[in-house]
């Protein structure tokens, strides 16, 4: 079967500032909370690789972009550092940052990229992380005013603005599931974490309207859909309770300017509540989003809860459901998670059918692989479980889009193996090898797949 794309989709990939720039010698870039953690708790990262040690793109964003256009890439996602822009999160402007935000740009820009400029990527400048970052409401101030820097200094070059990519990443492994720095675990303080997320990004949109900034602003959201073991009610529920918690509630206030009853309700019954304001609640409503960006790696599958949860400990959604092993499932092991490209098209149809069909792209797909140099051959990574990942996962997306599903583009992540939370370089994603003690970048089979694809509008595919 011949699947084809419009002429205008975009195609490319996706990656972050932290996780790809590196730091050099006079960059004059100011601490964030991953240069710090992956300092002081090193033995949390793989390898103990840290922050100054990514993919380079600080120094080698020329070559870089070239290797895009090679692809022939239509468009990019990265972030803007935070803490290389202000170093201390408020205040003085580092000017070899804008230096090198404006060159990248511009490169990205003649090369007819179009470059998509995502401004939070889980980076808190340190010094804002130690007056307690997010869960300060003082920071919302701060990062709005990052986010006006950001456009009065770059919009010019920039079309589309990305307020934060994977806004539930910060309070849930930050606050609740001790993975991020600062290793909180407490719900209340997560969902104030959250909540305060939000505000940061209306008060971004707010700017960018009031600014008349060209170009469309929107939100990049990691969703992960559930899926219920069996009918029975009891996992039903199990699987209503997993989707509130971690997605609708999210996918609600930002697409419809609410947060659902439902959590209010269990929240106050467990006295969970984060401060919410009337002021909030008005701002929360008046905020629109133009475009969606939609991360997907894996299914979540659950089913009824098999123990009561200790009403001491420490509460969280998963007291309301367990994980479901699916006898059968097909597993990505190095990352130990499900591969389910259908799970692409259950988003899609969610997004039409209760988010308005909203203007959307696949802003992250992937598939990242342990000892991936074992399938290098002739210095190029044969890589056809990753060219297996996106037929799957692109043919059930045109399926949507078939069936009226708007969406606009695909990027996947990502361009070259970057460094990865926690991971470092443990699984490698890029569509170039990454090798890590010559800095050399090389094509992989994938790249050249991807490259045919767009260079095609589409592809063949046996079903
Ligand atoms: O590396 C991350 C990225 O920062 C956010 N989405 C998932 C990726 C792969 O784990």
């Amino acid at each position: 079967m011949h699947y084809s794309f419009s002429k205008d989709f975009f195609w490319g990939a996706a990656t972050s500032a932290t996780q790809s720039e590196g730091r050099v010698e006079g960059d004059r870039k100011g601490e964030n909370i991953w240069d710090y953690a992956s300092k002081e708790y090193n033995h949390r990262f793989f390898d103990g690789v840290t922050t100054e040690q990514t993919s380079r793109f600080y120094e080698d964003y020329q070559e870089d972009i070239q290797k895009m256009a090679d692809l022939s890439f239509n468009s990019f996602r990265t972030s803007i550092s935070w803490s290389r822009l202000i170093p201390d999160g408020v205040g003085e402007v580092n000017p070899e940052a804008v230096v090198f935000y404006n060159q990248m740009l511009d490169e990205l820009n003649a090369k007819g990229i179009q470059p998509f400029i995502n401004l939070y990527h889980f980076d808190m400048p340190m010094k804002l992380q130690e007056i307690g970052g997010f869960e300060n409401r003082e920071v919302i101030q701060a990062y709005k005013k990052y986010a006006e820097t950001c456009f009065e200094l770059f919009g010019d070059k920039v079309a589309y603005w990305f307020t934060f990519n994977e806004p539930m990443i910060p309070a849930e492994a930050g606050y609740l599931h001790d993975r991020h720095y600062p290793y909180v675990v407490d719900f209340k303080r997560a969902a104030q974490v959250l909540h305060h997320i939000v505000l940061c990004h209306c008060e971004a949109i707010k700017s960018f309207r009031e600014g008349g900034y060209s170009g469309k602003i929107g939100i990049i959201m990691d969703v992960i859909p559930v899926y219920p073991r069996s009918q029975h009610p009891a996992d039903l529920y199990a699987a209503e309770m997993a989707d509130l918690f971690y997605t609708k509630s999210l996918n609600d206030v930002i697409l419809k300017g609410f947060y659902p009853e439902e959590i209010g309700e269990i929240l106050r019954k467990y006295d969970q509540l984060p401060v919410v304001t009337t002021a909030d609640k008005e701002l929360l409503s008046a905020t629109k989003i133009d475009l969606l960006g939609i991360n997907y790696y894996r299914p979540r599958r659950v089913k009824a809860r098999e123990s009561v949860p200790n009403p001491e400990g420490v509460f969280s959604p998963e007291w309301f459901y367990d994980n479901y092993e699916m006898p059968g499932r097909r597993m990505n092991t190095s990352r130990g998670i499900e591969i389910y490209p259908k799970g692409l098209y259950d988003i899609a149809k969610k997004i039409q059918n209760e988010y308005g069909n909203i203007d959307w792209f696949v802003s992250e797909n992937g598939i990242g692989i342990q000892d991936e140099e074992q399938y290098l051959q002739d210095d190029m990574v044969q890589d056809d479980y990753r060219i297996e990942f996106l037929e799957e996962h692109l043919s059930w997306l045109h399926q949507a889009m078939e069936e009226g599903s708007n969406c606009l583009g695909y990027h996947m992540w990502t361009f070259v193996d970057c460094w990865s939370w926690i991971n470092a370089f443990k699984n490698r994603y890029g569509f170039y090898r990454m090798n890590l003690e010559t800095g050399e970048k090389t094509v992989k089979k994938s790249g050249l797949w991807f490259k045919d694809v767009i260079e095609n509008q589409g592809f063949d595919k046996n079903n």
